[in-house]
């Protein structure tokens, strides 16, 4: 049994994370979750994966990158306790530097051999929030994760958009030719551990070329008091129900978040 001692806590945070976290746009954290939580949390997802319907990506001539149960918070308490656990979305608040609420939960899996890579993108676009310089989301691997099970790869200090050249969802090498020659970092994560990115972070993740699912639990996170903000481009206005533009997003569905434990 893992003890609880083992886990990386918001207060064992070091400030040169936090400050890593800021200029790279991007941060490893071991160990979020115990061996306990995460034989609890992925038995509970592979339940929820083998029975509920799921959303799936695949990019034309490549295949499958990966299928997903959206949010699956609202499907299972054991996940609604994973997408707001008190360790990982206090840390989430350290690294933003303010208060978060949920904006949205995704139980992904990318299948065995032959899934394809996840394209490189920012995620900033597709959200319907005003103002992006807070948003954020935990991608907390709930089995190992190195390279060849489709780790992510982030291109550190691409959040950093310069003037103009906004932030959108074209190929981010087309809109920032540059960022072609930049260093990229690959993470290989452990089952309980967790990455942080902010959603204007350019990144990706490899194909899947094992024979285990990668399976993982991602969580956007957004300013407290933000509003909605619906433009054509966004992909996740639809699920927006009852909040007219301009409107603070705080209804129960985007819980604030980090408060216990
Ligand atoms: O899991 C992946 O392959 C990609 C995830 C991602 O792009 C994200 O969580 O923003």
């Amino acid at each position: 049994m893992t003890k609880a001692t083992n886990t990386v806590t918001p207060e064992k945070l070091s400030p040169d994370l936090v400050e890593r976290y800021r200029s790279q746009g991007f941060v490893h954290v071991p160990r979020v979750l115990s061996a306990d939580e995460v034989r609890e949390f992925l038995a509970d997802a592979a339940e929820l994966l083998d029975l509920h319907e799921k959303a799936s990506w695949d990019e034309e001539g490549h295949g499958n990158v990966m299928d997903w149960v959206a949010a699956p918070e609202a499907k299972s308490a054991v996940m609604r306790r994973l997408a707001l656990h008190p360790g990982i979305t206090r840390i989430a608040e350290k690294l933003a530097g303010q208060p978060l609420r949920m904006f949205k939960s995704e139980l992904l899996r990318k299948r065995t051999i032959g899934a394809t890579r996840t394209p490189l993108h920012i995620d900033n676009p597709a959200f319907p929030i005003a103002g992006a310089d807070v948003t954020l989301t935990a991608w907390v691997a709930l089995v190992d994760v190195p390279t060849e099970r489709g780790c992510l790869t982030f291109i550190p200090g691409s959040h950093v958009w310069p003037e103009g050249s906004g932030a959108s969802s074209a190929e981010p090498f087309d809109a920032r030719p540059e960022l072609r020659w930049w260093p990229q970092a690959t993470i290989p994560l452990r089952a309980g551990d967790c990455t942080f990115h902010h959603s204007r972070t350019v990144h990706m993740a490899g194909t899947n070329e094992t024979d285990t699912a990668r399976i993982s639990l991602a969580t956007v996170y957004m300013d407290a008091t933000a509003t909605y903000h619906p433009t054509p481009e966004e992909t996740y206005q639809d699920e927006v129900v009852g909040i007219e533009p301009g409107g603070p997003l705080d209804t129960p569905r985007y819980p604030r978040v980090g408060l216990t434990g």
